[in-house]
């Protein structure tokens, strides 16, 4: 039997028609941080989820991959699938080796199913320490799970607010693998790029060389409201200086991903080519753009 998920109250439908980026993405570029949610008839929404999206298909995701010119994607698994990783391996299968994955995993998982989700593209895990999208997780399950991770040579993906990395910081540091921080540790961009917060995620990525960042979301950071106030061009304008001084200090790196279909933002969807547009103002030469859409990417994701 087919389950009905009616969408949560307000949910923002992404993007049906995105422009053509004016920017030309360079050849080879991978969308480094994007979902796929549903359809929620064939793989349903997790029961513990904190919110449940309208579905967002492989096709459609594949569609907006060639609409906007990039050649990859990596697919990150959302809190609404919970450890149900079926919508994501079955976009990885479906991809012809253009979609990698990064997964949400329990301590019970096998190792016979870690090497399924590696065989199908996985190559990381994440955390998530947002605490309006998931419940606790003791950190030793945690660990434990980045221990064997480890093994497949798999990194861990972490999400949290900018105000907890004080507190995650030495969890963070103990990580055995390479670290990946969801959309720049969500800086409160109103407050100085210099100024306490950033500076201590540029600390700890000064300390650890092991640990990236992807420098995305604009839409989801920005103060300034949605691009029709501030003319396309000057979009998202207050993000700019914490995305440049990351990709500036840390050109090897950093990630870029579109965020498609951009779960939970209230105030305004973005389009997504006018976000691929953002890239050239926080990565001014054509080298920084290559390492941060192609070199970087393909070395995480593809070993190469
Ligand atoms: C994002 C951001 C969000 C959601 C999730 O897994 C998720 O549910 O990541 C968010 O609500 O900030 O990366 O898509």
């Amino acid at each position: 039997m087919s389950e009905h998920f009616p969408k949560s109250p307000g949910w923002l439908d992404w993007c049906q028609n995105p422009s053509k980026p004016r920017f030309q993405l360079p050849a080879g570029s991978v969308d480094a941080h994007c979902h796929v949610f549903g359809p929620g008839e064939r793989f349903p929404y997790a029961i513990e989820r904190k919110y449940t999206p309208c579905d967002a298909s492989k096709e459609q995701l594949f569609a907006l991959r060639d609409h906007l010119g990039f050649e990859r994607n990596v697919v990150v698994q959302a809190t609404c699938h919970g450890a149900d990783n079926r919508a994501l391996v079955d976009a990885c299968l479906s991809s012809g080796g253009k979609a990698r994955g990064v997964a949400t995993v329990k301590r019970n998982v096998s190792d016979q199913e870690l090497d399924a989700l590696h065989a199908a593209g996985i190559r990381g895990v994440r955390f998530n320490f947002v605490k309006r999208l998931v419940d606790f997780t003791p950190r030793e399950e945690l660990i434990e799970i980045a221990h064997r991770v480890a093994k497949l040579n798999w990194h861990v993906v972490v999400y949290f607010e900018a105000v907890d990395l004080p507190e995650l910081w030495d969890f963070f540091s103990g990580l055995p693998t390479t670290v990946v921080i969801d959309h720049m540790g969500r800086p409160d961009v109103t407050q100085p790029v210099d100024g306490r917060d950033f500076e201590l995620l540029v600390k700890f990525m000064r300390e650890h060389a092991n640990v990236w960042s992807k420098v995305s979301c604009p839409e989801r950071l920005s103060a300034t409201g949605k691009p029709a106030l501030n003319g396309e061009q000057g979009a998202y304008q207050d993000v700019v200086p914490f995305a440049r001084r990351l990709v500036e200090t840390f050109p090897d790196r950093v990630l870029w991903g579109t965020d498609w279909p951009h779960p939970n933002l209230k105030n305004h969807m973005p389009d997504d080519g006018l976000l691929v547009d953002f890239i050239p103002r926080i990565a001014t030469t054509p080298e920084l753009q290559r390492k941060l859409l192609v070199d970087n990417p393909m070395r995480l994701y593809w070993g190469k």
